[in-house]
């Protein structure tokens, strides 16, 4: 265990927009944390759908503030947060703006349109997208038979891309995905349990619907630098700087179990998700 980030997978993700950690965290722990997501009758309370384009419907629970339950110490933990600090731009302190338990489910889980995440952090008000980063953490298999993610590498350097809405959610101008695509690739992210993508807030990405009979789940926790203050957002968890755990905390830990101090996010019900 433990994991230190190497210069050229730095270079990687400031070419690329992103870059792919194999085995970040072992068989044993996703087993653990996969188990408890989906017998968690807390995230399953604080779940909501959101609608793509054609009414398909992915499910996910998003909150703020991580805790000392199993999700707080996965994205508390050293081997993340100091990844995304060598990876983010700038010099203040790491915090945790959100995590979401993605659960794309057989047959039924929707697509998620072309965007930017910083086309939705925007509209919170965040000044600096090079001081923010997402992070997804695979929990079962991610392949494209079940709508893995899909990048363009290079596009977080043609800078924010103007977002309308669809459908409930926020999507890139099309124009500009295609030409993105006429210059750029397209990459399908597959992922094995426990691989771990990092990625940029301006890197071009979508998903399309699961119709496999596997379910997609995966936990997407995003980073902010404490100085990057938000001028449109009431969580202070972005700017609040996270207390590190060491790597091996979440298996020797006893995990506490989320409660509703971690802030959840209530689906507002007509309104496109601002915090993705
Ligand atoms: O996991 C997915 O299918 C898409 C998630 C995504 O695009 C996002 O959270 O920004």
């Amino acid at each position: 265990m433990g994991f230190e980030i190497s210069p050229e997978q730095v270079q990687t993700y400031q070419e690329q927009g992103y870059i792919i950690v194999p085995s970040l965290f072992t068989e044993e722990e996703i087993e653990k944390l996969y188990k408890v997501a989906m017998e968690d009758q807390v995230m399953a309370q604080h779940a909501y759908d959101l609608n793509d384009q054609t009414g398909k419907k992915t499910k996910l629970t998003l909150w703020f503030t991580p805790g000392n339950d199993i999700y707080g110490l996965l994205t508390r933990s050293k081997r993340i947060v100091e990844t995304v600090d060598s990876l983010m731009d700038g010099d203040s302190l790491v915090c945790h703006f959100h995590s979401k338990l993605m659960q794309k489910q057989p047959k039924t889980g929707g697509a998620w349109e072309w965007h930017q995440d910083y086309g939705y952090w925007y509209k919170n008000e965040f000044l600096f997208p090079e001081q923010m980063c997402s992070v997804m953490v695979a929990l079962t298999e991610a392949n494209k038979a079940n709508g893995c993610l899909q990048v363009i590498p290079g596009s977080h350097k043609m800078g924010r891309i103007e977002h309308g809405f669809s459908g409930e959610q926020v999507g890139a101008s099309m124009r500009y995905v295609e030409l993105a695509l006429k210059e750029m690739p397209l990459v399908y992210v597959e992922l094995k349990p426990g691989d771990t993508l990092f990625f940029h807030p301006n890197i071009l990405h979508r998903s399309e619907a699961n119709l496999s009979d596997k379910a997609r789940w995966s936990l997407i926790s995003v980073y902010n630098r404490q100085n990057n203050k938000p001028y449109n957002e009431t969580s202070t968890s972005c700017i609040s700087p996270i207390e590190m755990v060491p790597d091996d905390a979440f298996m020797y830990i006893v995990p506490e179990k989320i409660t509703d101090n971690a802030s959840f996010l209530v689906k507002e019900e007509d309104v496109t998700l601002k915090n993705n």
